[in-house]
């Protein structure tokens, strides 16, 4: 795990952990020991600590977090390195993360290639560094800008790290040579600088800074655990010794691995690693070629997926039907381009290139030299099925056919083609160049070579495809129906807008339902529910009365003049009581815990369903969907896992009680959850039958 070569006074340790060095048991064994044996050899002056692949090491083994630790710590090496008599130079070549930052940060010197990227992502599971990076970081950097870095959990180019002060260098060419040159001249030397002896960057100005961020961030989020034991942990390196600072963020470390919010995390991270894994579709399935690009339709949802191609490096043919609306979309596509460049996110060179790649053109026989065709047209069964008969006579044999329906039968669409095989959906989200999640709908005949040039395809744009199968609005629209359902009738029952909208932005979400529907506009799900069918009889009142939401100035809050936030207005309350007693329902106050029940308990039970029928192949792929598509707290791990720490014996008998309650037959819970309840089983531990 660990090679050891020794030339010319330097020993070089190149640790081969694939995929990422992540720093498990068995590789802290190997290091700790090949330090030893660097150390003891008197043949050698100085030691290069590098690492094979395209990740330096991509930090500590998550998957062993809450599980006795064998020894050597993490720790346990690092204050090898801080006792060594000789120098250690760190080589980082890919990325370091987490513990792989931490244990370069304990070597005397740091060179870095161009290519990598260095960084504490720790926040983002839940917890904070803990093996000295919260000590290290602010004395090589400063207290306020490694608590920036920590806070967010971004890593920065080796370019910025070598500004900073992270890395000695930046270095083209031969990194171990360049490593080995270095740690010579340490050796040379005679000194050996450790970041932990540093102190020059804890400048009374940069504490007040550091505390002025930290303030900022714990106002902001002030249930973030994590954030608070950051705060506590950099400020403790202010106050006390490095050895006592690094207890004190040992401590916090601890502690924050057994909080259920940290738990949460870590399952989103890996569940989001193993959607990717499609269960029946082999890893080696033959790809299609993939190297241009039609995109039918100019609209929002068109010209957003146009730019994920272009922004990936793949020409792409935008198609509309008349030369108007082809103009609009382009423009908004160029203006959306624009105001990247302007903000700095791309350079100008890059949005030249992006834009160059969109070409625009009238009628569908433009289609014909793509290897795939995305559709998104009107949501509309006859238009798609018009289009698709008529890619069927123009699209190349082998192009994949895609539509980015966001409900629609799949299956249908596919037959209006002789050539099923080659179709399948694309569901993107909106805006979907920002956006990462992607619905990948597996349609019955779906080949198997089609789904997985779909999936790398997902890769290439920068997405997270998730495949799913085909059924009405498939995992994530299906499952919101069913609360947008619970969010009427619990109006009706008697709670207000703006009560529910605290309890779903208390529990976690960014936004409320009815904020939400607002903004996105009440005349899309009328417009949706005259044609699928459906009632939402609050609703569809508002937009029967013009009030669309934010666009008319008043939806189901008041927005005056232009206001970004809503207000409570008397008229829409008195017409919700109105209709509530038009239906005969008495109302009554709710509880926030009482609105999260009745609103979310009804989707995991769509979820028990969307997984008994195999339409998800697993809790943690509707988790995913969830948690990227709809903006479902990462860290209550998404709606199937949160279900399994509130317990299904709780969730099954509340929608048996709600069943009961509001006459309606399809909340009671479905099958496999009452059958899991009974059990004292969870989704975690379910698995597919079929
Ligand atoms: C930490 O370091 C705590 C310390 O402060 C204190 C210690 C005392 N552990 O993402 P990919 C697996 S906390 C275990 O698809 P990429 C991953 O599950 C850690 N496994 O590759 C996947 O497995 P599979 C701080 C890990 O090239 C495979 O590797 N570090 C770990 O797209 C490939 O992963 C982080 O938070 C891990 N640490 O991206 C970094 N990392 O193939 C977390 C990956 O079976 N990792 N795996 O599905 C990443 O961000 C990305 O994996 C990385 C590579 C950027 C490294």
């Amino acid at each position: 795990m660990v090679r050891q070569e020794v030339d010319g006074g330097v020993a070089v340790l190149t640790l081969a952990n694939p995929p990422v060095n992540a720093l498990g048991a068995a590789l802290r064994a190997a290091l700790d020991e090949a330090l030893a044996t660097a150390i003891a050899d008197d043949s050698v002056r100085a030691i290069v600590l590098a690492a094979e692949g395209r990740v330096f090491v991509g930090g500590a083994d998550i998957t062993e977090f809450g599980k006795p630790q064998r020894p050597p710590s993490l720790p346990d090496i690092l204050d090898r390195l801080d006792a060594s008599p000789k120098p250690v130079m760190a080589a980082i070549g890919g990325a370091a993360l987490g513990g792989g930052l931490e244990l370069a940060m304990a070597c005397h010197g740091r060179v870095a290639a161009p290519s990598a990227k260095l960084g504490l992502p720790e926040i983002k599971l839940g917890i904070i560094p803990g093996a000295g990076g919260t000590q290290r970081l602010p004395r090589l950097i400063g207290p306020d800008a490694a608590f920036r870095m920590m806070l967010t959990g971004e890593p920065v180019p080796a370019e910025t790290a070598a500004s900073l002060g992270i890395v000695d260098a930046a270095v083209l060419g031969d990194l171990v040579a360049a490593a080995r040159t270095r740690v010579l001249e340490i050796a040379d030397s005679g000194a050996l600088p450790r970041a932990r002896d540093r102190s020059e960057k804890l400048t009374p100005e940069a504490r007040a800074r550091f505390e002025a961020q930290a303030a900022e961030a714990v106002r902001r989020d002030p249930d973030a655990t994590n954030v608070h034991a950051l705060a506590r942990a950099v400020r403790a390196g202010l106050e006390q010794d490095f050895d006592a600072a690094v207890a004190v963020e040992r401590a916090e470390f601890r502690t924050l691995v057994e909080d259920p919010r940290s738990k949460a995390l870590r399952y989103a991270f890996f569940a989001e690693r193993e959607a990717a894994r499609v269960p029946g579709l082999p890893k080696d399935t033959p790809r299609r070629t993939l190297a241009t690009a039609a995109v039918i339709g100019a609209g929002t949802m068109g010209g957003g997926i146009a730019m994920c191609f272009a922004n990936a490096g793949i020409p792409v043919t935008v198609i509309e039907t008349e030369a108007a609306a082809l103009e609009r979309g382009l423009d908004r596509v160029k203006g959306l381009y624009a105001g990247s460049a302007k903000r700095g996110s791309i350079t100008e060179a890059q949005r030249d290139e992006r834009v160059g790649r969109i070409s625009g053109a009238i009628g569908l026989e433009h289609a014909g030299e793509a290897d795939i065709v995305i559709e998104a047209a009107f949501e509309d069964m006859g238009v798609k099925r018009e289009i698709f008969s008529k890619l069927d006579t123009i699209a190349k044999p082998g192009a994949i056919l895609a539509t980015n329906t966001s409900y629609l039968d799949v299956n249908a669409i596919a037959a209006v083609t002789g050539r099923p095989q080659d179709v399948l959906g694309l569901h993107f989200f909106s805006p979907a160049n920002v956006m990462r999640l992607v619905e990948v709908v597996r349609a019955e005949k779906t080949a198997p070579d089609v789904l997985a040039t779909a999936l790398d395809l997902g890769k290439r744009l920068n997405k997270l495809p998730v495949t799913v199968g085909v059924c009405f609005g498939f995992v994530g629209n299906r499952m919101l129906e069913r609360r947008s359902r619970a969010g009427e009738r619990l109006l009706l029952e008697g709670a207000l807008p703006h009560e529910v909208d605290a309890a779903v932005t208390g529990f976690g979400f960014r936004m409320g339902p009815f904020a939400m529907g607002d903004l996105a506009g009440l005349d899309i799900g009328w417009r949706s529910r005259k044609d699928f069918g459906g009632r939402a009889p609050v609703a569809d009142s508002l937009a029967e009365m013009g009030r669309y939401g934010q666009k008319t100035g008043r939806g189901f809050y008041l927005y005056p003049d232009g206001a970004r936030t809503g207000t409570r207005d008397p008229e829409v309350e008195a017409l919700i009581a109105r209709v509530a007693a038009e239906h005969g329902i008495t109302r009554r106050s709710f509880t926030p815990d009482e609105i999260v029940a009745r609103l979310m308990y009804p989707m995991v039970n769509e979820g028990a369903r969307i997984l008994e029928e195999g339409i998800a192949a697993r809790p943690g792929d509707i988790d995913t969907i969830w948690i990227n598509g709809y903006n479902w707290p990462a860290w209550r791990g998404g709606p199937m896992h949160w279900a399994d720490t509130v317990g299904l014996k709780t969730v099954a008998e509340a929608l048996s009680r709600f069943a009961a309650e509001t006459g309606d037959d399809s909340q009671a819970p479905a099958p496999l959850l009452r059958r899991l309840a009974d059990e004292g089983g969870r989704f975690a531990a379910w698995k597919a039958t079929a």
